[in-house]
């Protein structure tokens, strides 16, 4: 495992949002797990408003009384992405720049950035962070240089990085203590002070889905007849209301959620028995939680998130009940939805944390790979 100590350096991270809260939630993450590591960080972003909910007080600086001495080293600025003229004459310089997903620059903004490019002396580190994938071709490319043929940055190189579950690839983002948080998690008390239903074995259901056709269905499931659903707003919120109807004459009740901040969303995962949870980065927590959990993945045009999810569903070593389910939850089959197996579903998630937990995080990886390029 690295537990090399790294000098502090400064970070730009820019991050493009297409769509849904992961590209920024996933930035945002990565900005804080940097910081942890005594690095600091600008975020830049075209749409930092969700950052209210995700992380309160970031963008004014105001960080709740908690994160505050642990984010100080993160400022989040603006990113006019579409707007070529918006871009500062020169900003102050950094050691490493950080592309989300691949995101674009404008020419203007790469000028700005490097503004000794010209002059040809060292420049900063340029890295593409790509999406999370269990494919194959994600080791064959991490770490791969890209030579940059044209535009300000001409005859320098890019650098992927690529986050992933095995060791050949960027890892996963973990916080520095994030298992012995979990660990120390108290349910009950976290239930209350939230207001929802501490007492009864009745399964507590976290939704935090896109629109799963076969919702309805889920809610009839036998294990889940008397369950609360603790569903996030926007999309889930929006599926569960059209779904609700097939739960009348049972026992199940919901509970609508507000926005909650990342590290409660985490609590909120830690607290249920079974995660239904979406897109890259609450995966990934529902990972770190160790509970039961099904992943509804980003649906692509040309089908291409099946092999995405086949991908996975090998590495997690699902046991055939949870593949078959995985599958008829994202639509790739068209069959009855299996029977819910919460303690089997559970033991699988156990079981591929702790190998996660055998490899370096995604930050940490991050920082060894910068160290060895400069
Ligand atoms: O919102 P998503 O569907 O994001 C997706 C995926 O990242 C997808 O891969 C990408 O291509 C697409 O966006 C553009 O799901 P995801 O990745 O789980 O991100 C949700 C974020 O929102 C995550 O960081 C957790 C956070 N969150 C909170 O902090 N509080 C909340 O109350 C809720 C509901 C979510």
């Amino acid at each position: 495992m690295n537990c090399q100590h790294h000098p502090a350096l400064n970070w730009d991270i820019f991050c493009h949002v297409i769509d849904n809260w992961g590209d920024l939630g996933v930035c945002w993450r990565l900005a804080t797990n940097l910081v942890a590591r005594g690095q600091r960080v600008r975020l830049w972003t075209d749409q930092p408003e969700p950052l209210d909910w995700m992380a309160p007080g970031a963008r004014s600086g105001a960080l709740a009384a908690a994160d505050a001495g642990a984010l100080a080293g993160i400022e989040v600025r603006h990113w006019p992405r579409s707007d070529p003229a918006a871009p500062p004459s020169a900003l102050p310089a950094s050691d490493v720049l950080i592309a989300a997903f691949g995101c674009e620059l404008d020419p203007a903004w790469v000028a700005a950035l490097q503004p000794e490019a010209a002059a040809g002396a060292p420049t900063r580190l340029w890295l593409n962070l790509e999406y999370l994938s269990a494919e194959a071709y994600v080791e064959r490319c991490h770490r791969l240089a890209s030579p940059v043929m044209s535009g300000p940055l001409a005859g320098r190189t890019q650098w992927f990085f690529y986050p992933g579950f095995t060791p050949a690839t960027g890892g996963l983002l973990r916080e520095p203590g994030l298992m012995t948080q979990r660990a120390a998690f108290e349910r009950g008390a976290w239930l209350r002070g939230q207001g929802l239903p501490a007492e009864g074995d009745a399964p507590r259901v976290t939704l935090f889905c896109y629109e799963p056709e076969r919702l309805p269905e889920l809610l009839r499931d036998p294990a889940l007849r008397a369950a609360h659903w603790l569903v996030a707003p926007g999309r889930p919120a929006a599926a569960l209301e059209l779904a609700w109807p097939a739960a009348a004459g049972l026992q199940a009740r919901r509970h609508a959620l507000p926005h909650v901040a990342q590290t409660e969303f985490d609590r909120l995962l830690w607290a249920s028995d079974l995660n239904l949870v979406r897109g890259e980065d609450s995966l990934v927590r529902a990972l770190w939680a160790g509970q039961a959990f099904v992943w509804h993945i980003y649906p692509q045009h040309d089908d291409a998130h099946h092999l995405k999810l086949e991908a996975f569903l090998d590495w997690l070593e699902a046991p055939p009940s949870l593949r078959a389910f995985h599958r008829v939850w994202n639509g790739v089959v068209n069959a009855p939805l299996p029977p819910v197996d919460l303690p089997a579903w559970q033991a699988c998630a156990l079981a591929a944390r702790d190998r996660l937990l055998q490899q370096d995080d995604l930050a940490s990886q991050l920082l060894g790979f910068v160290a060895e390029k400069r």
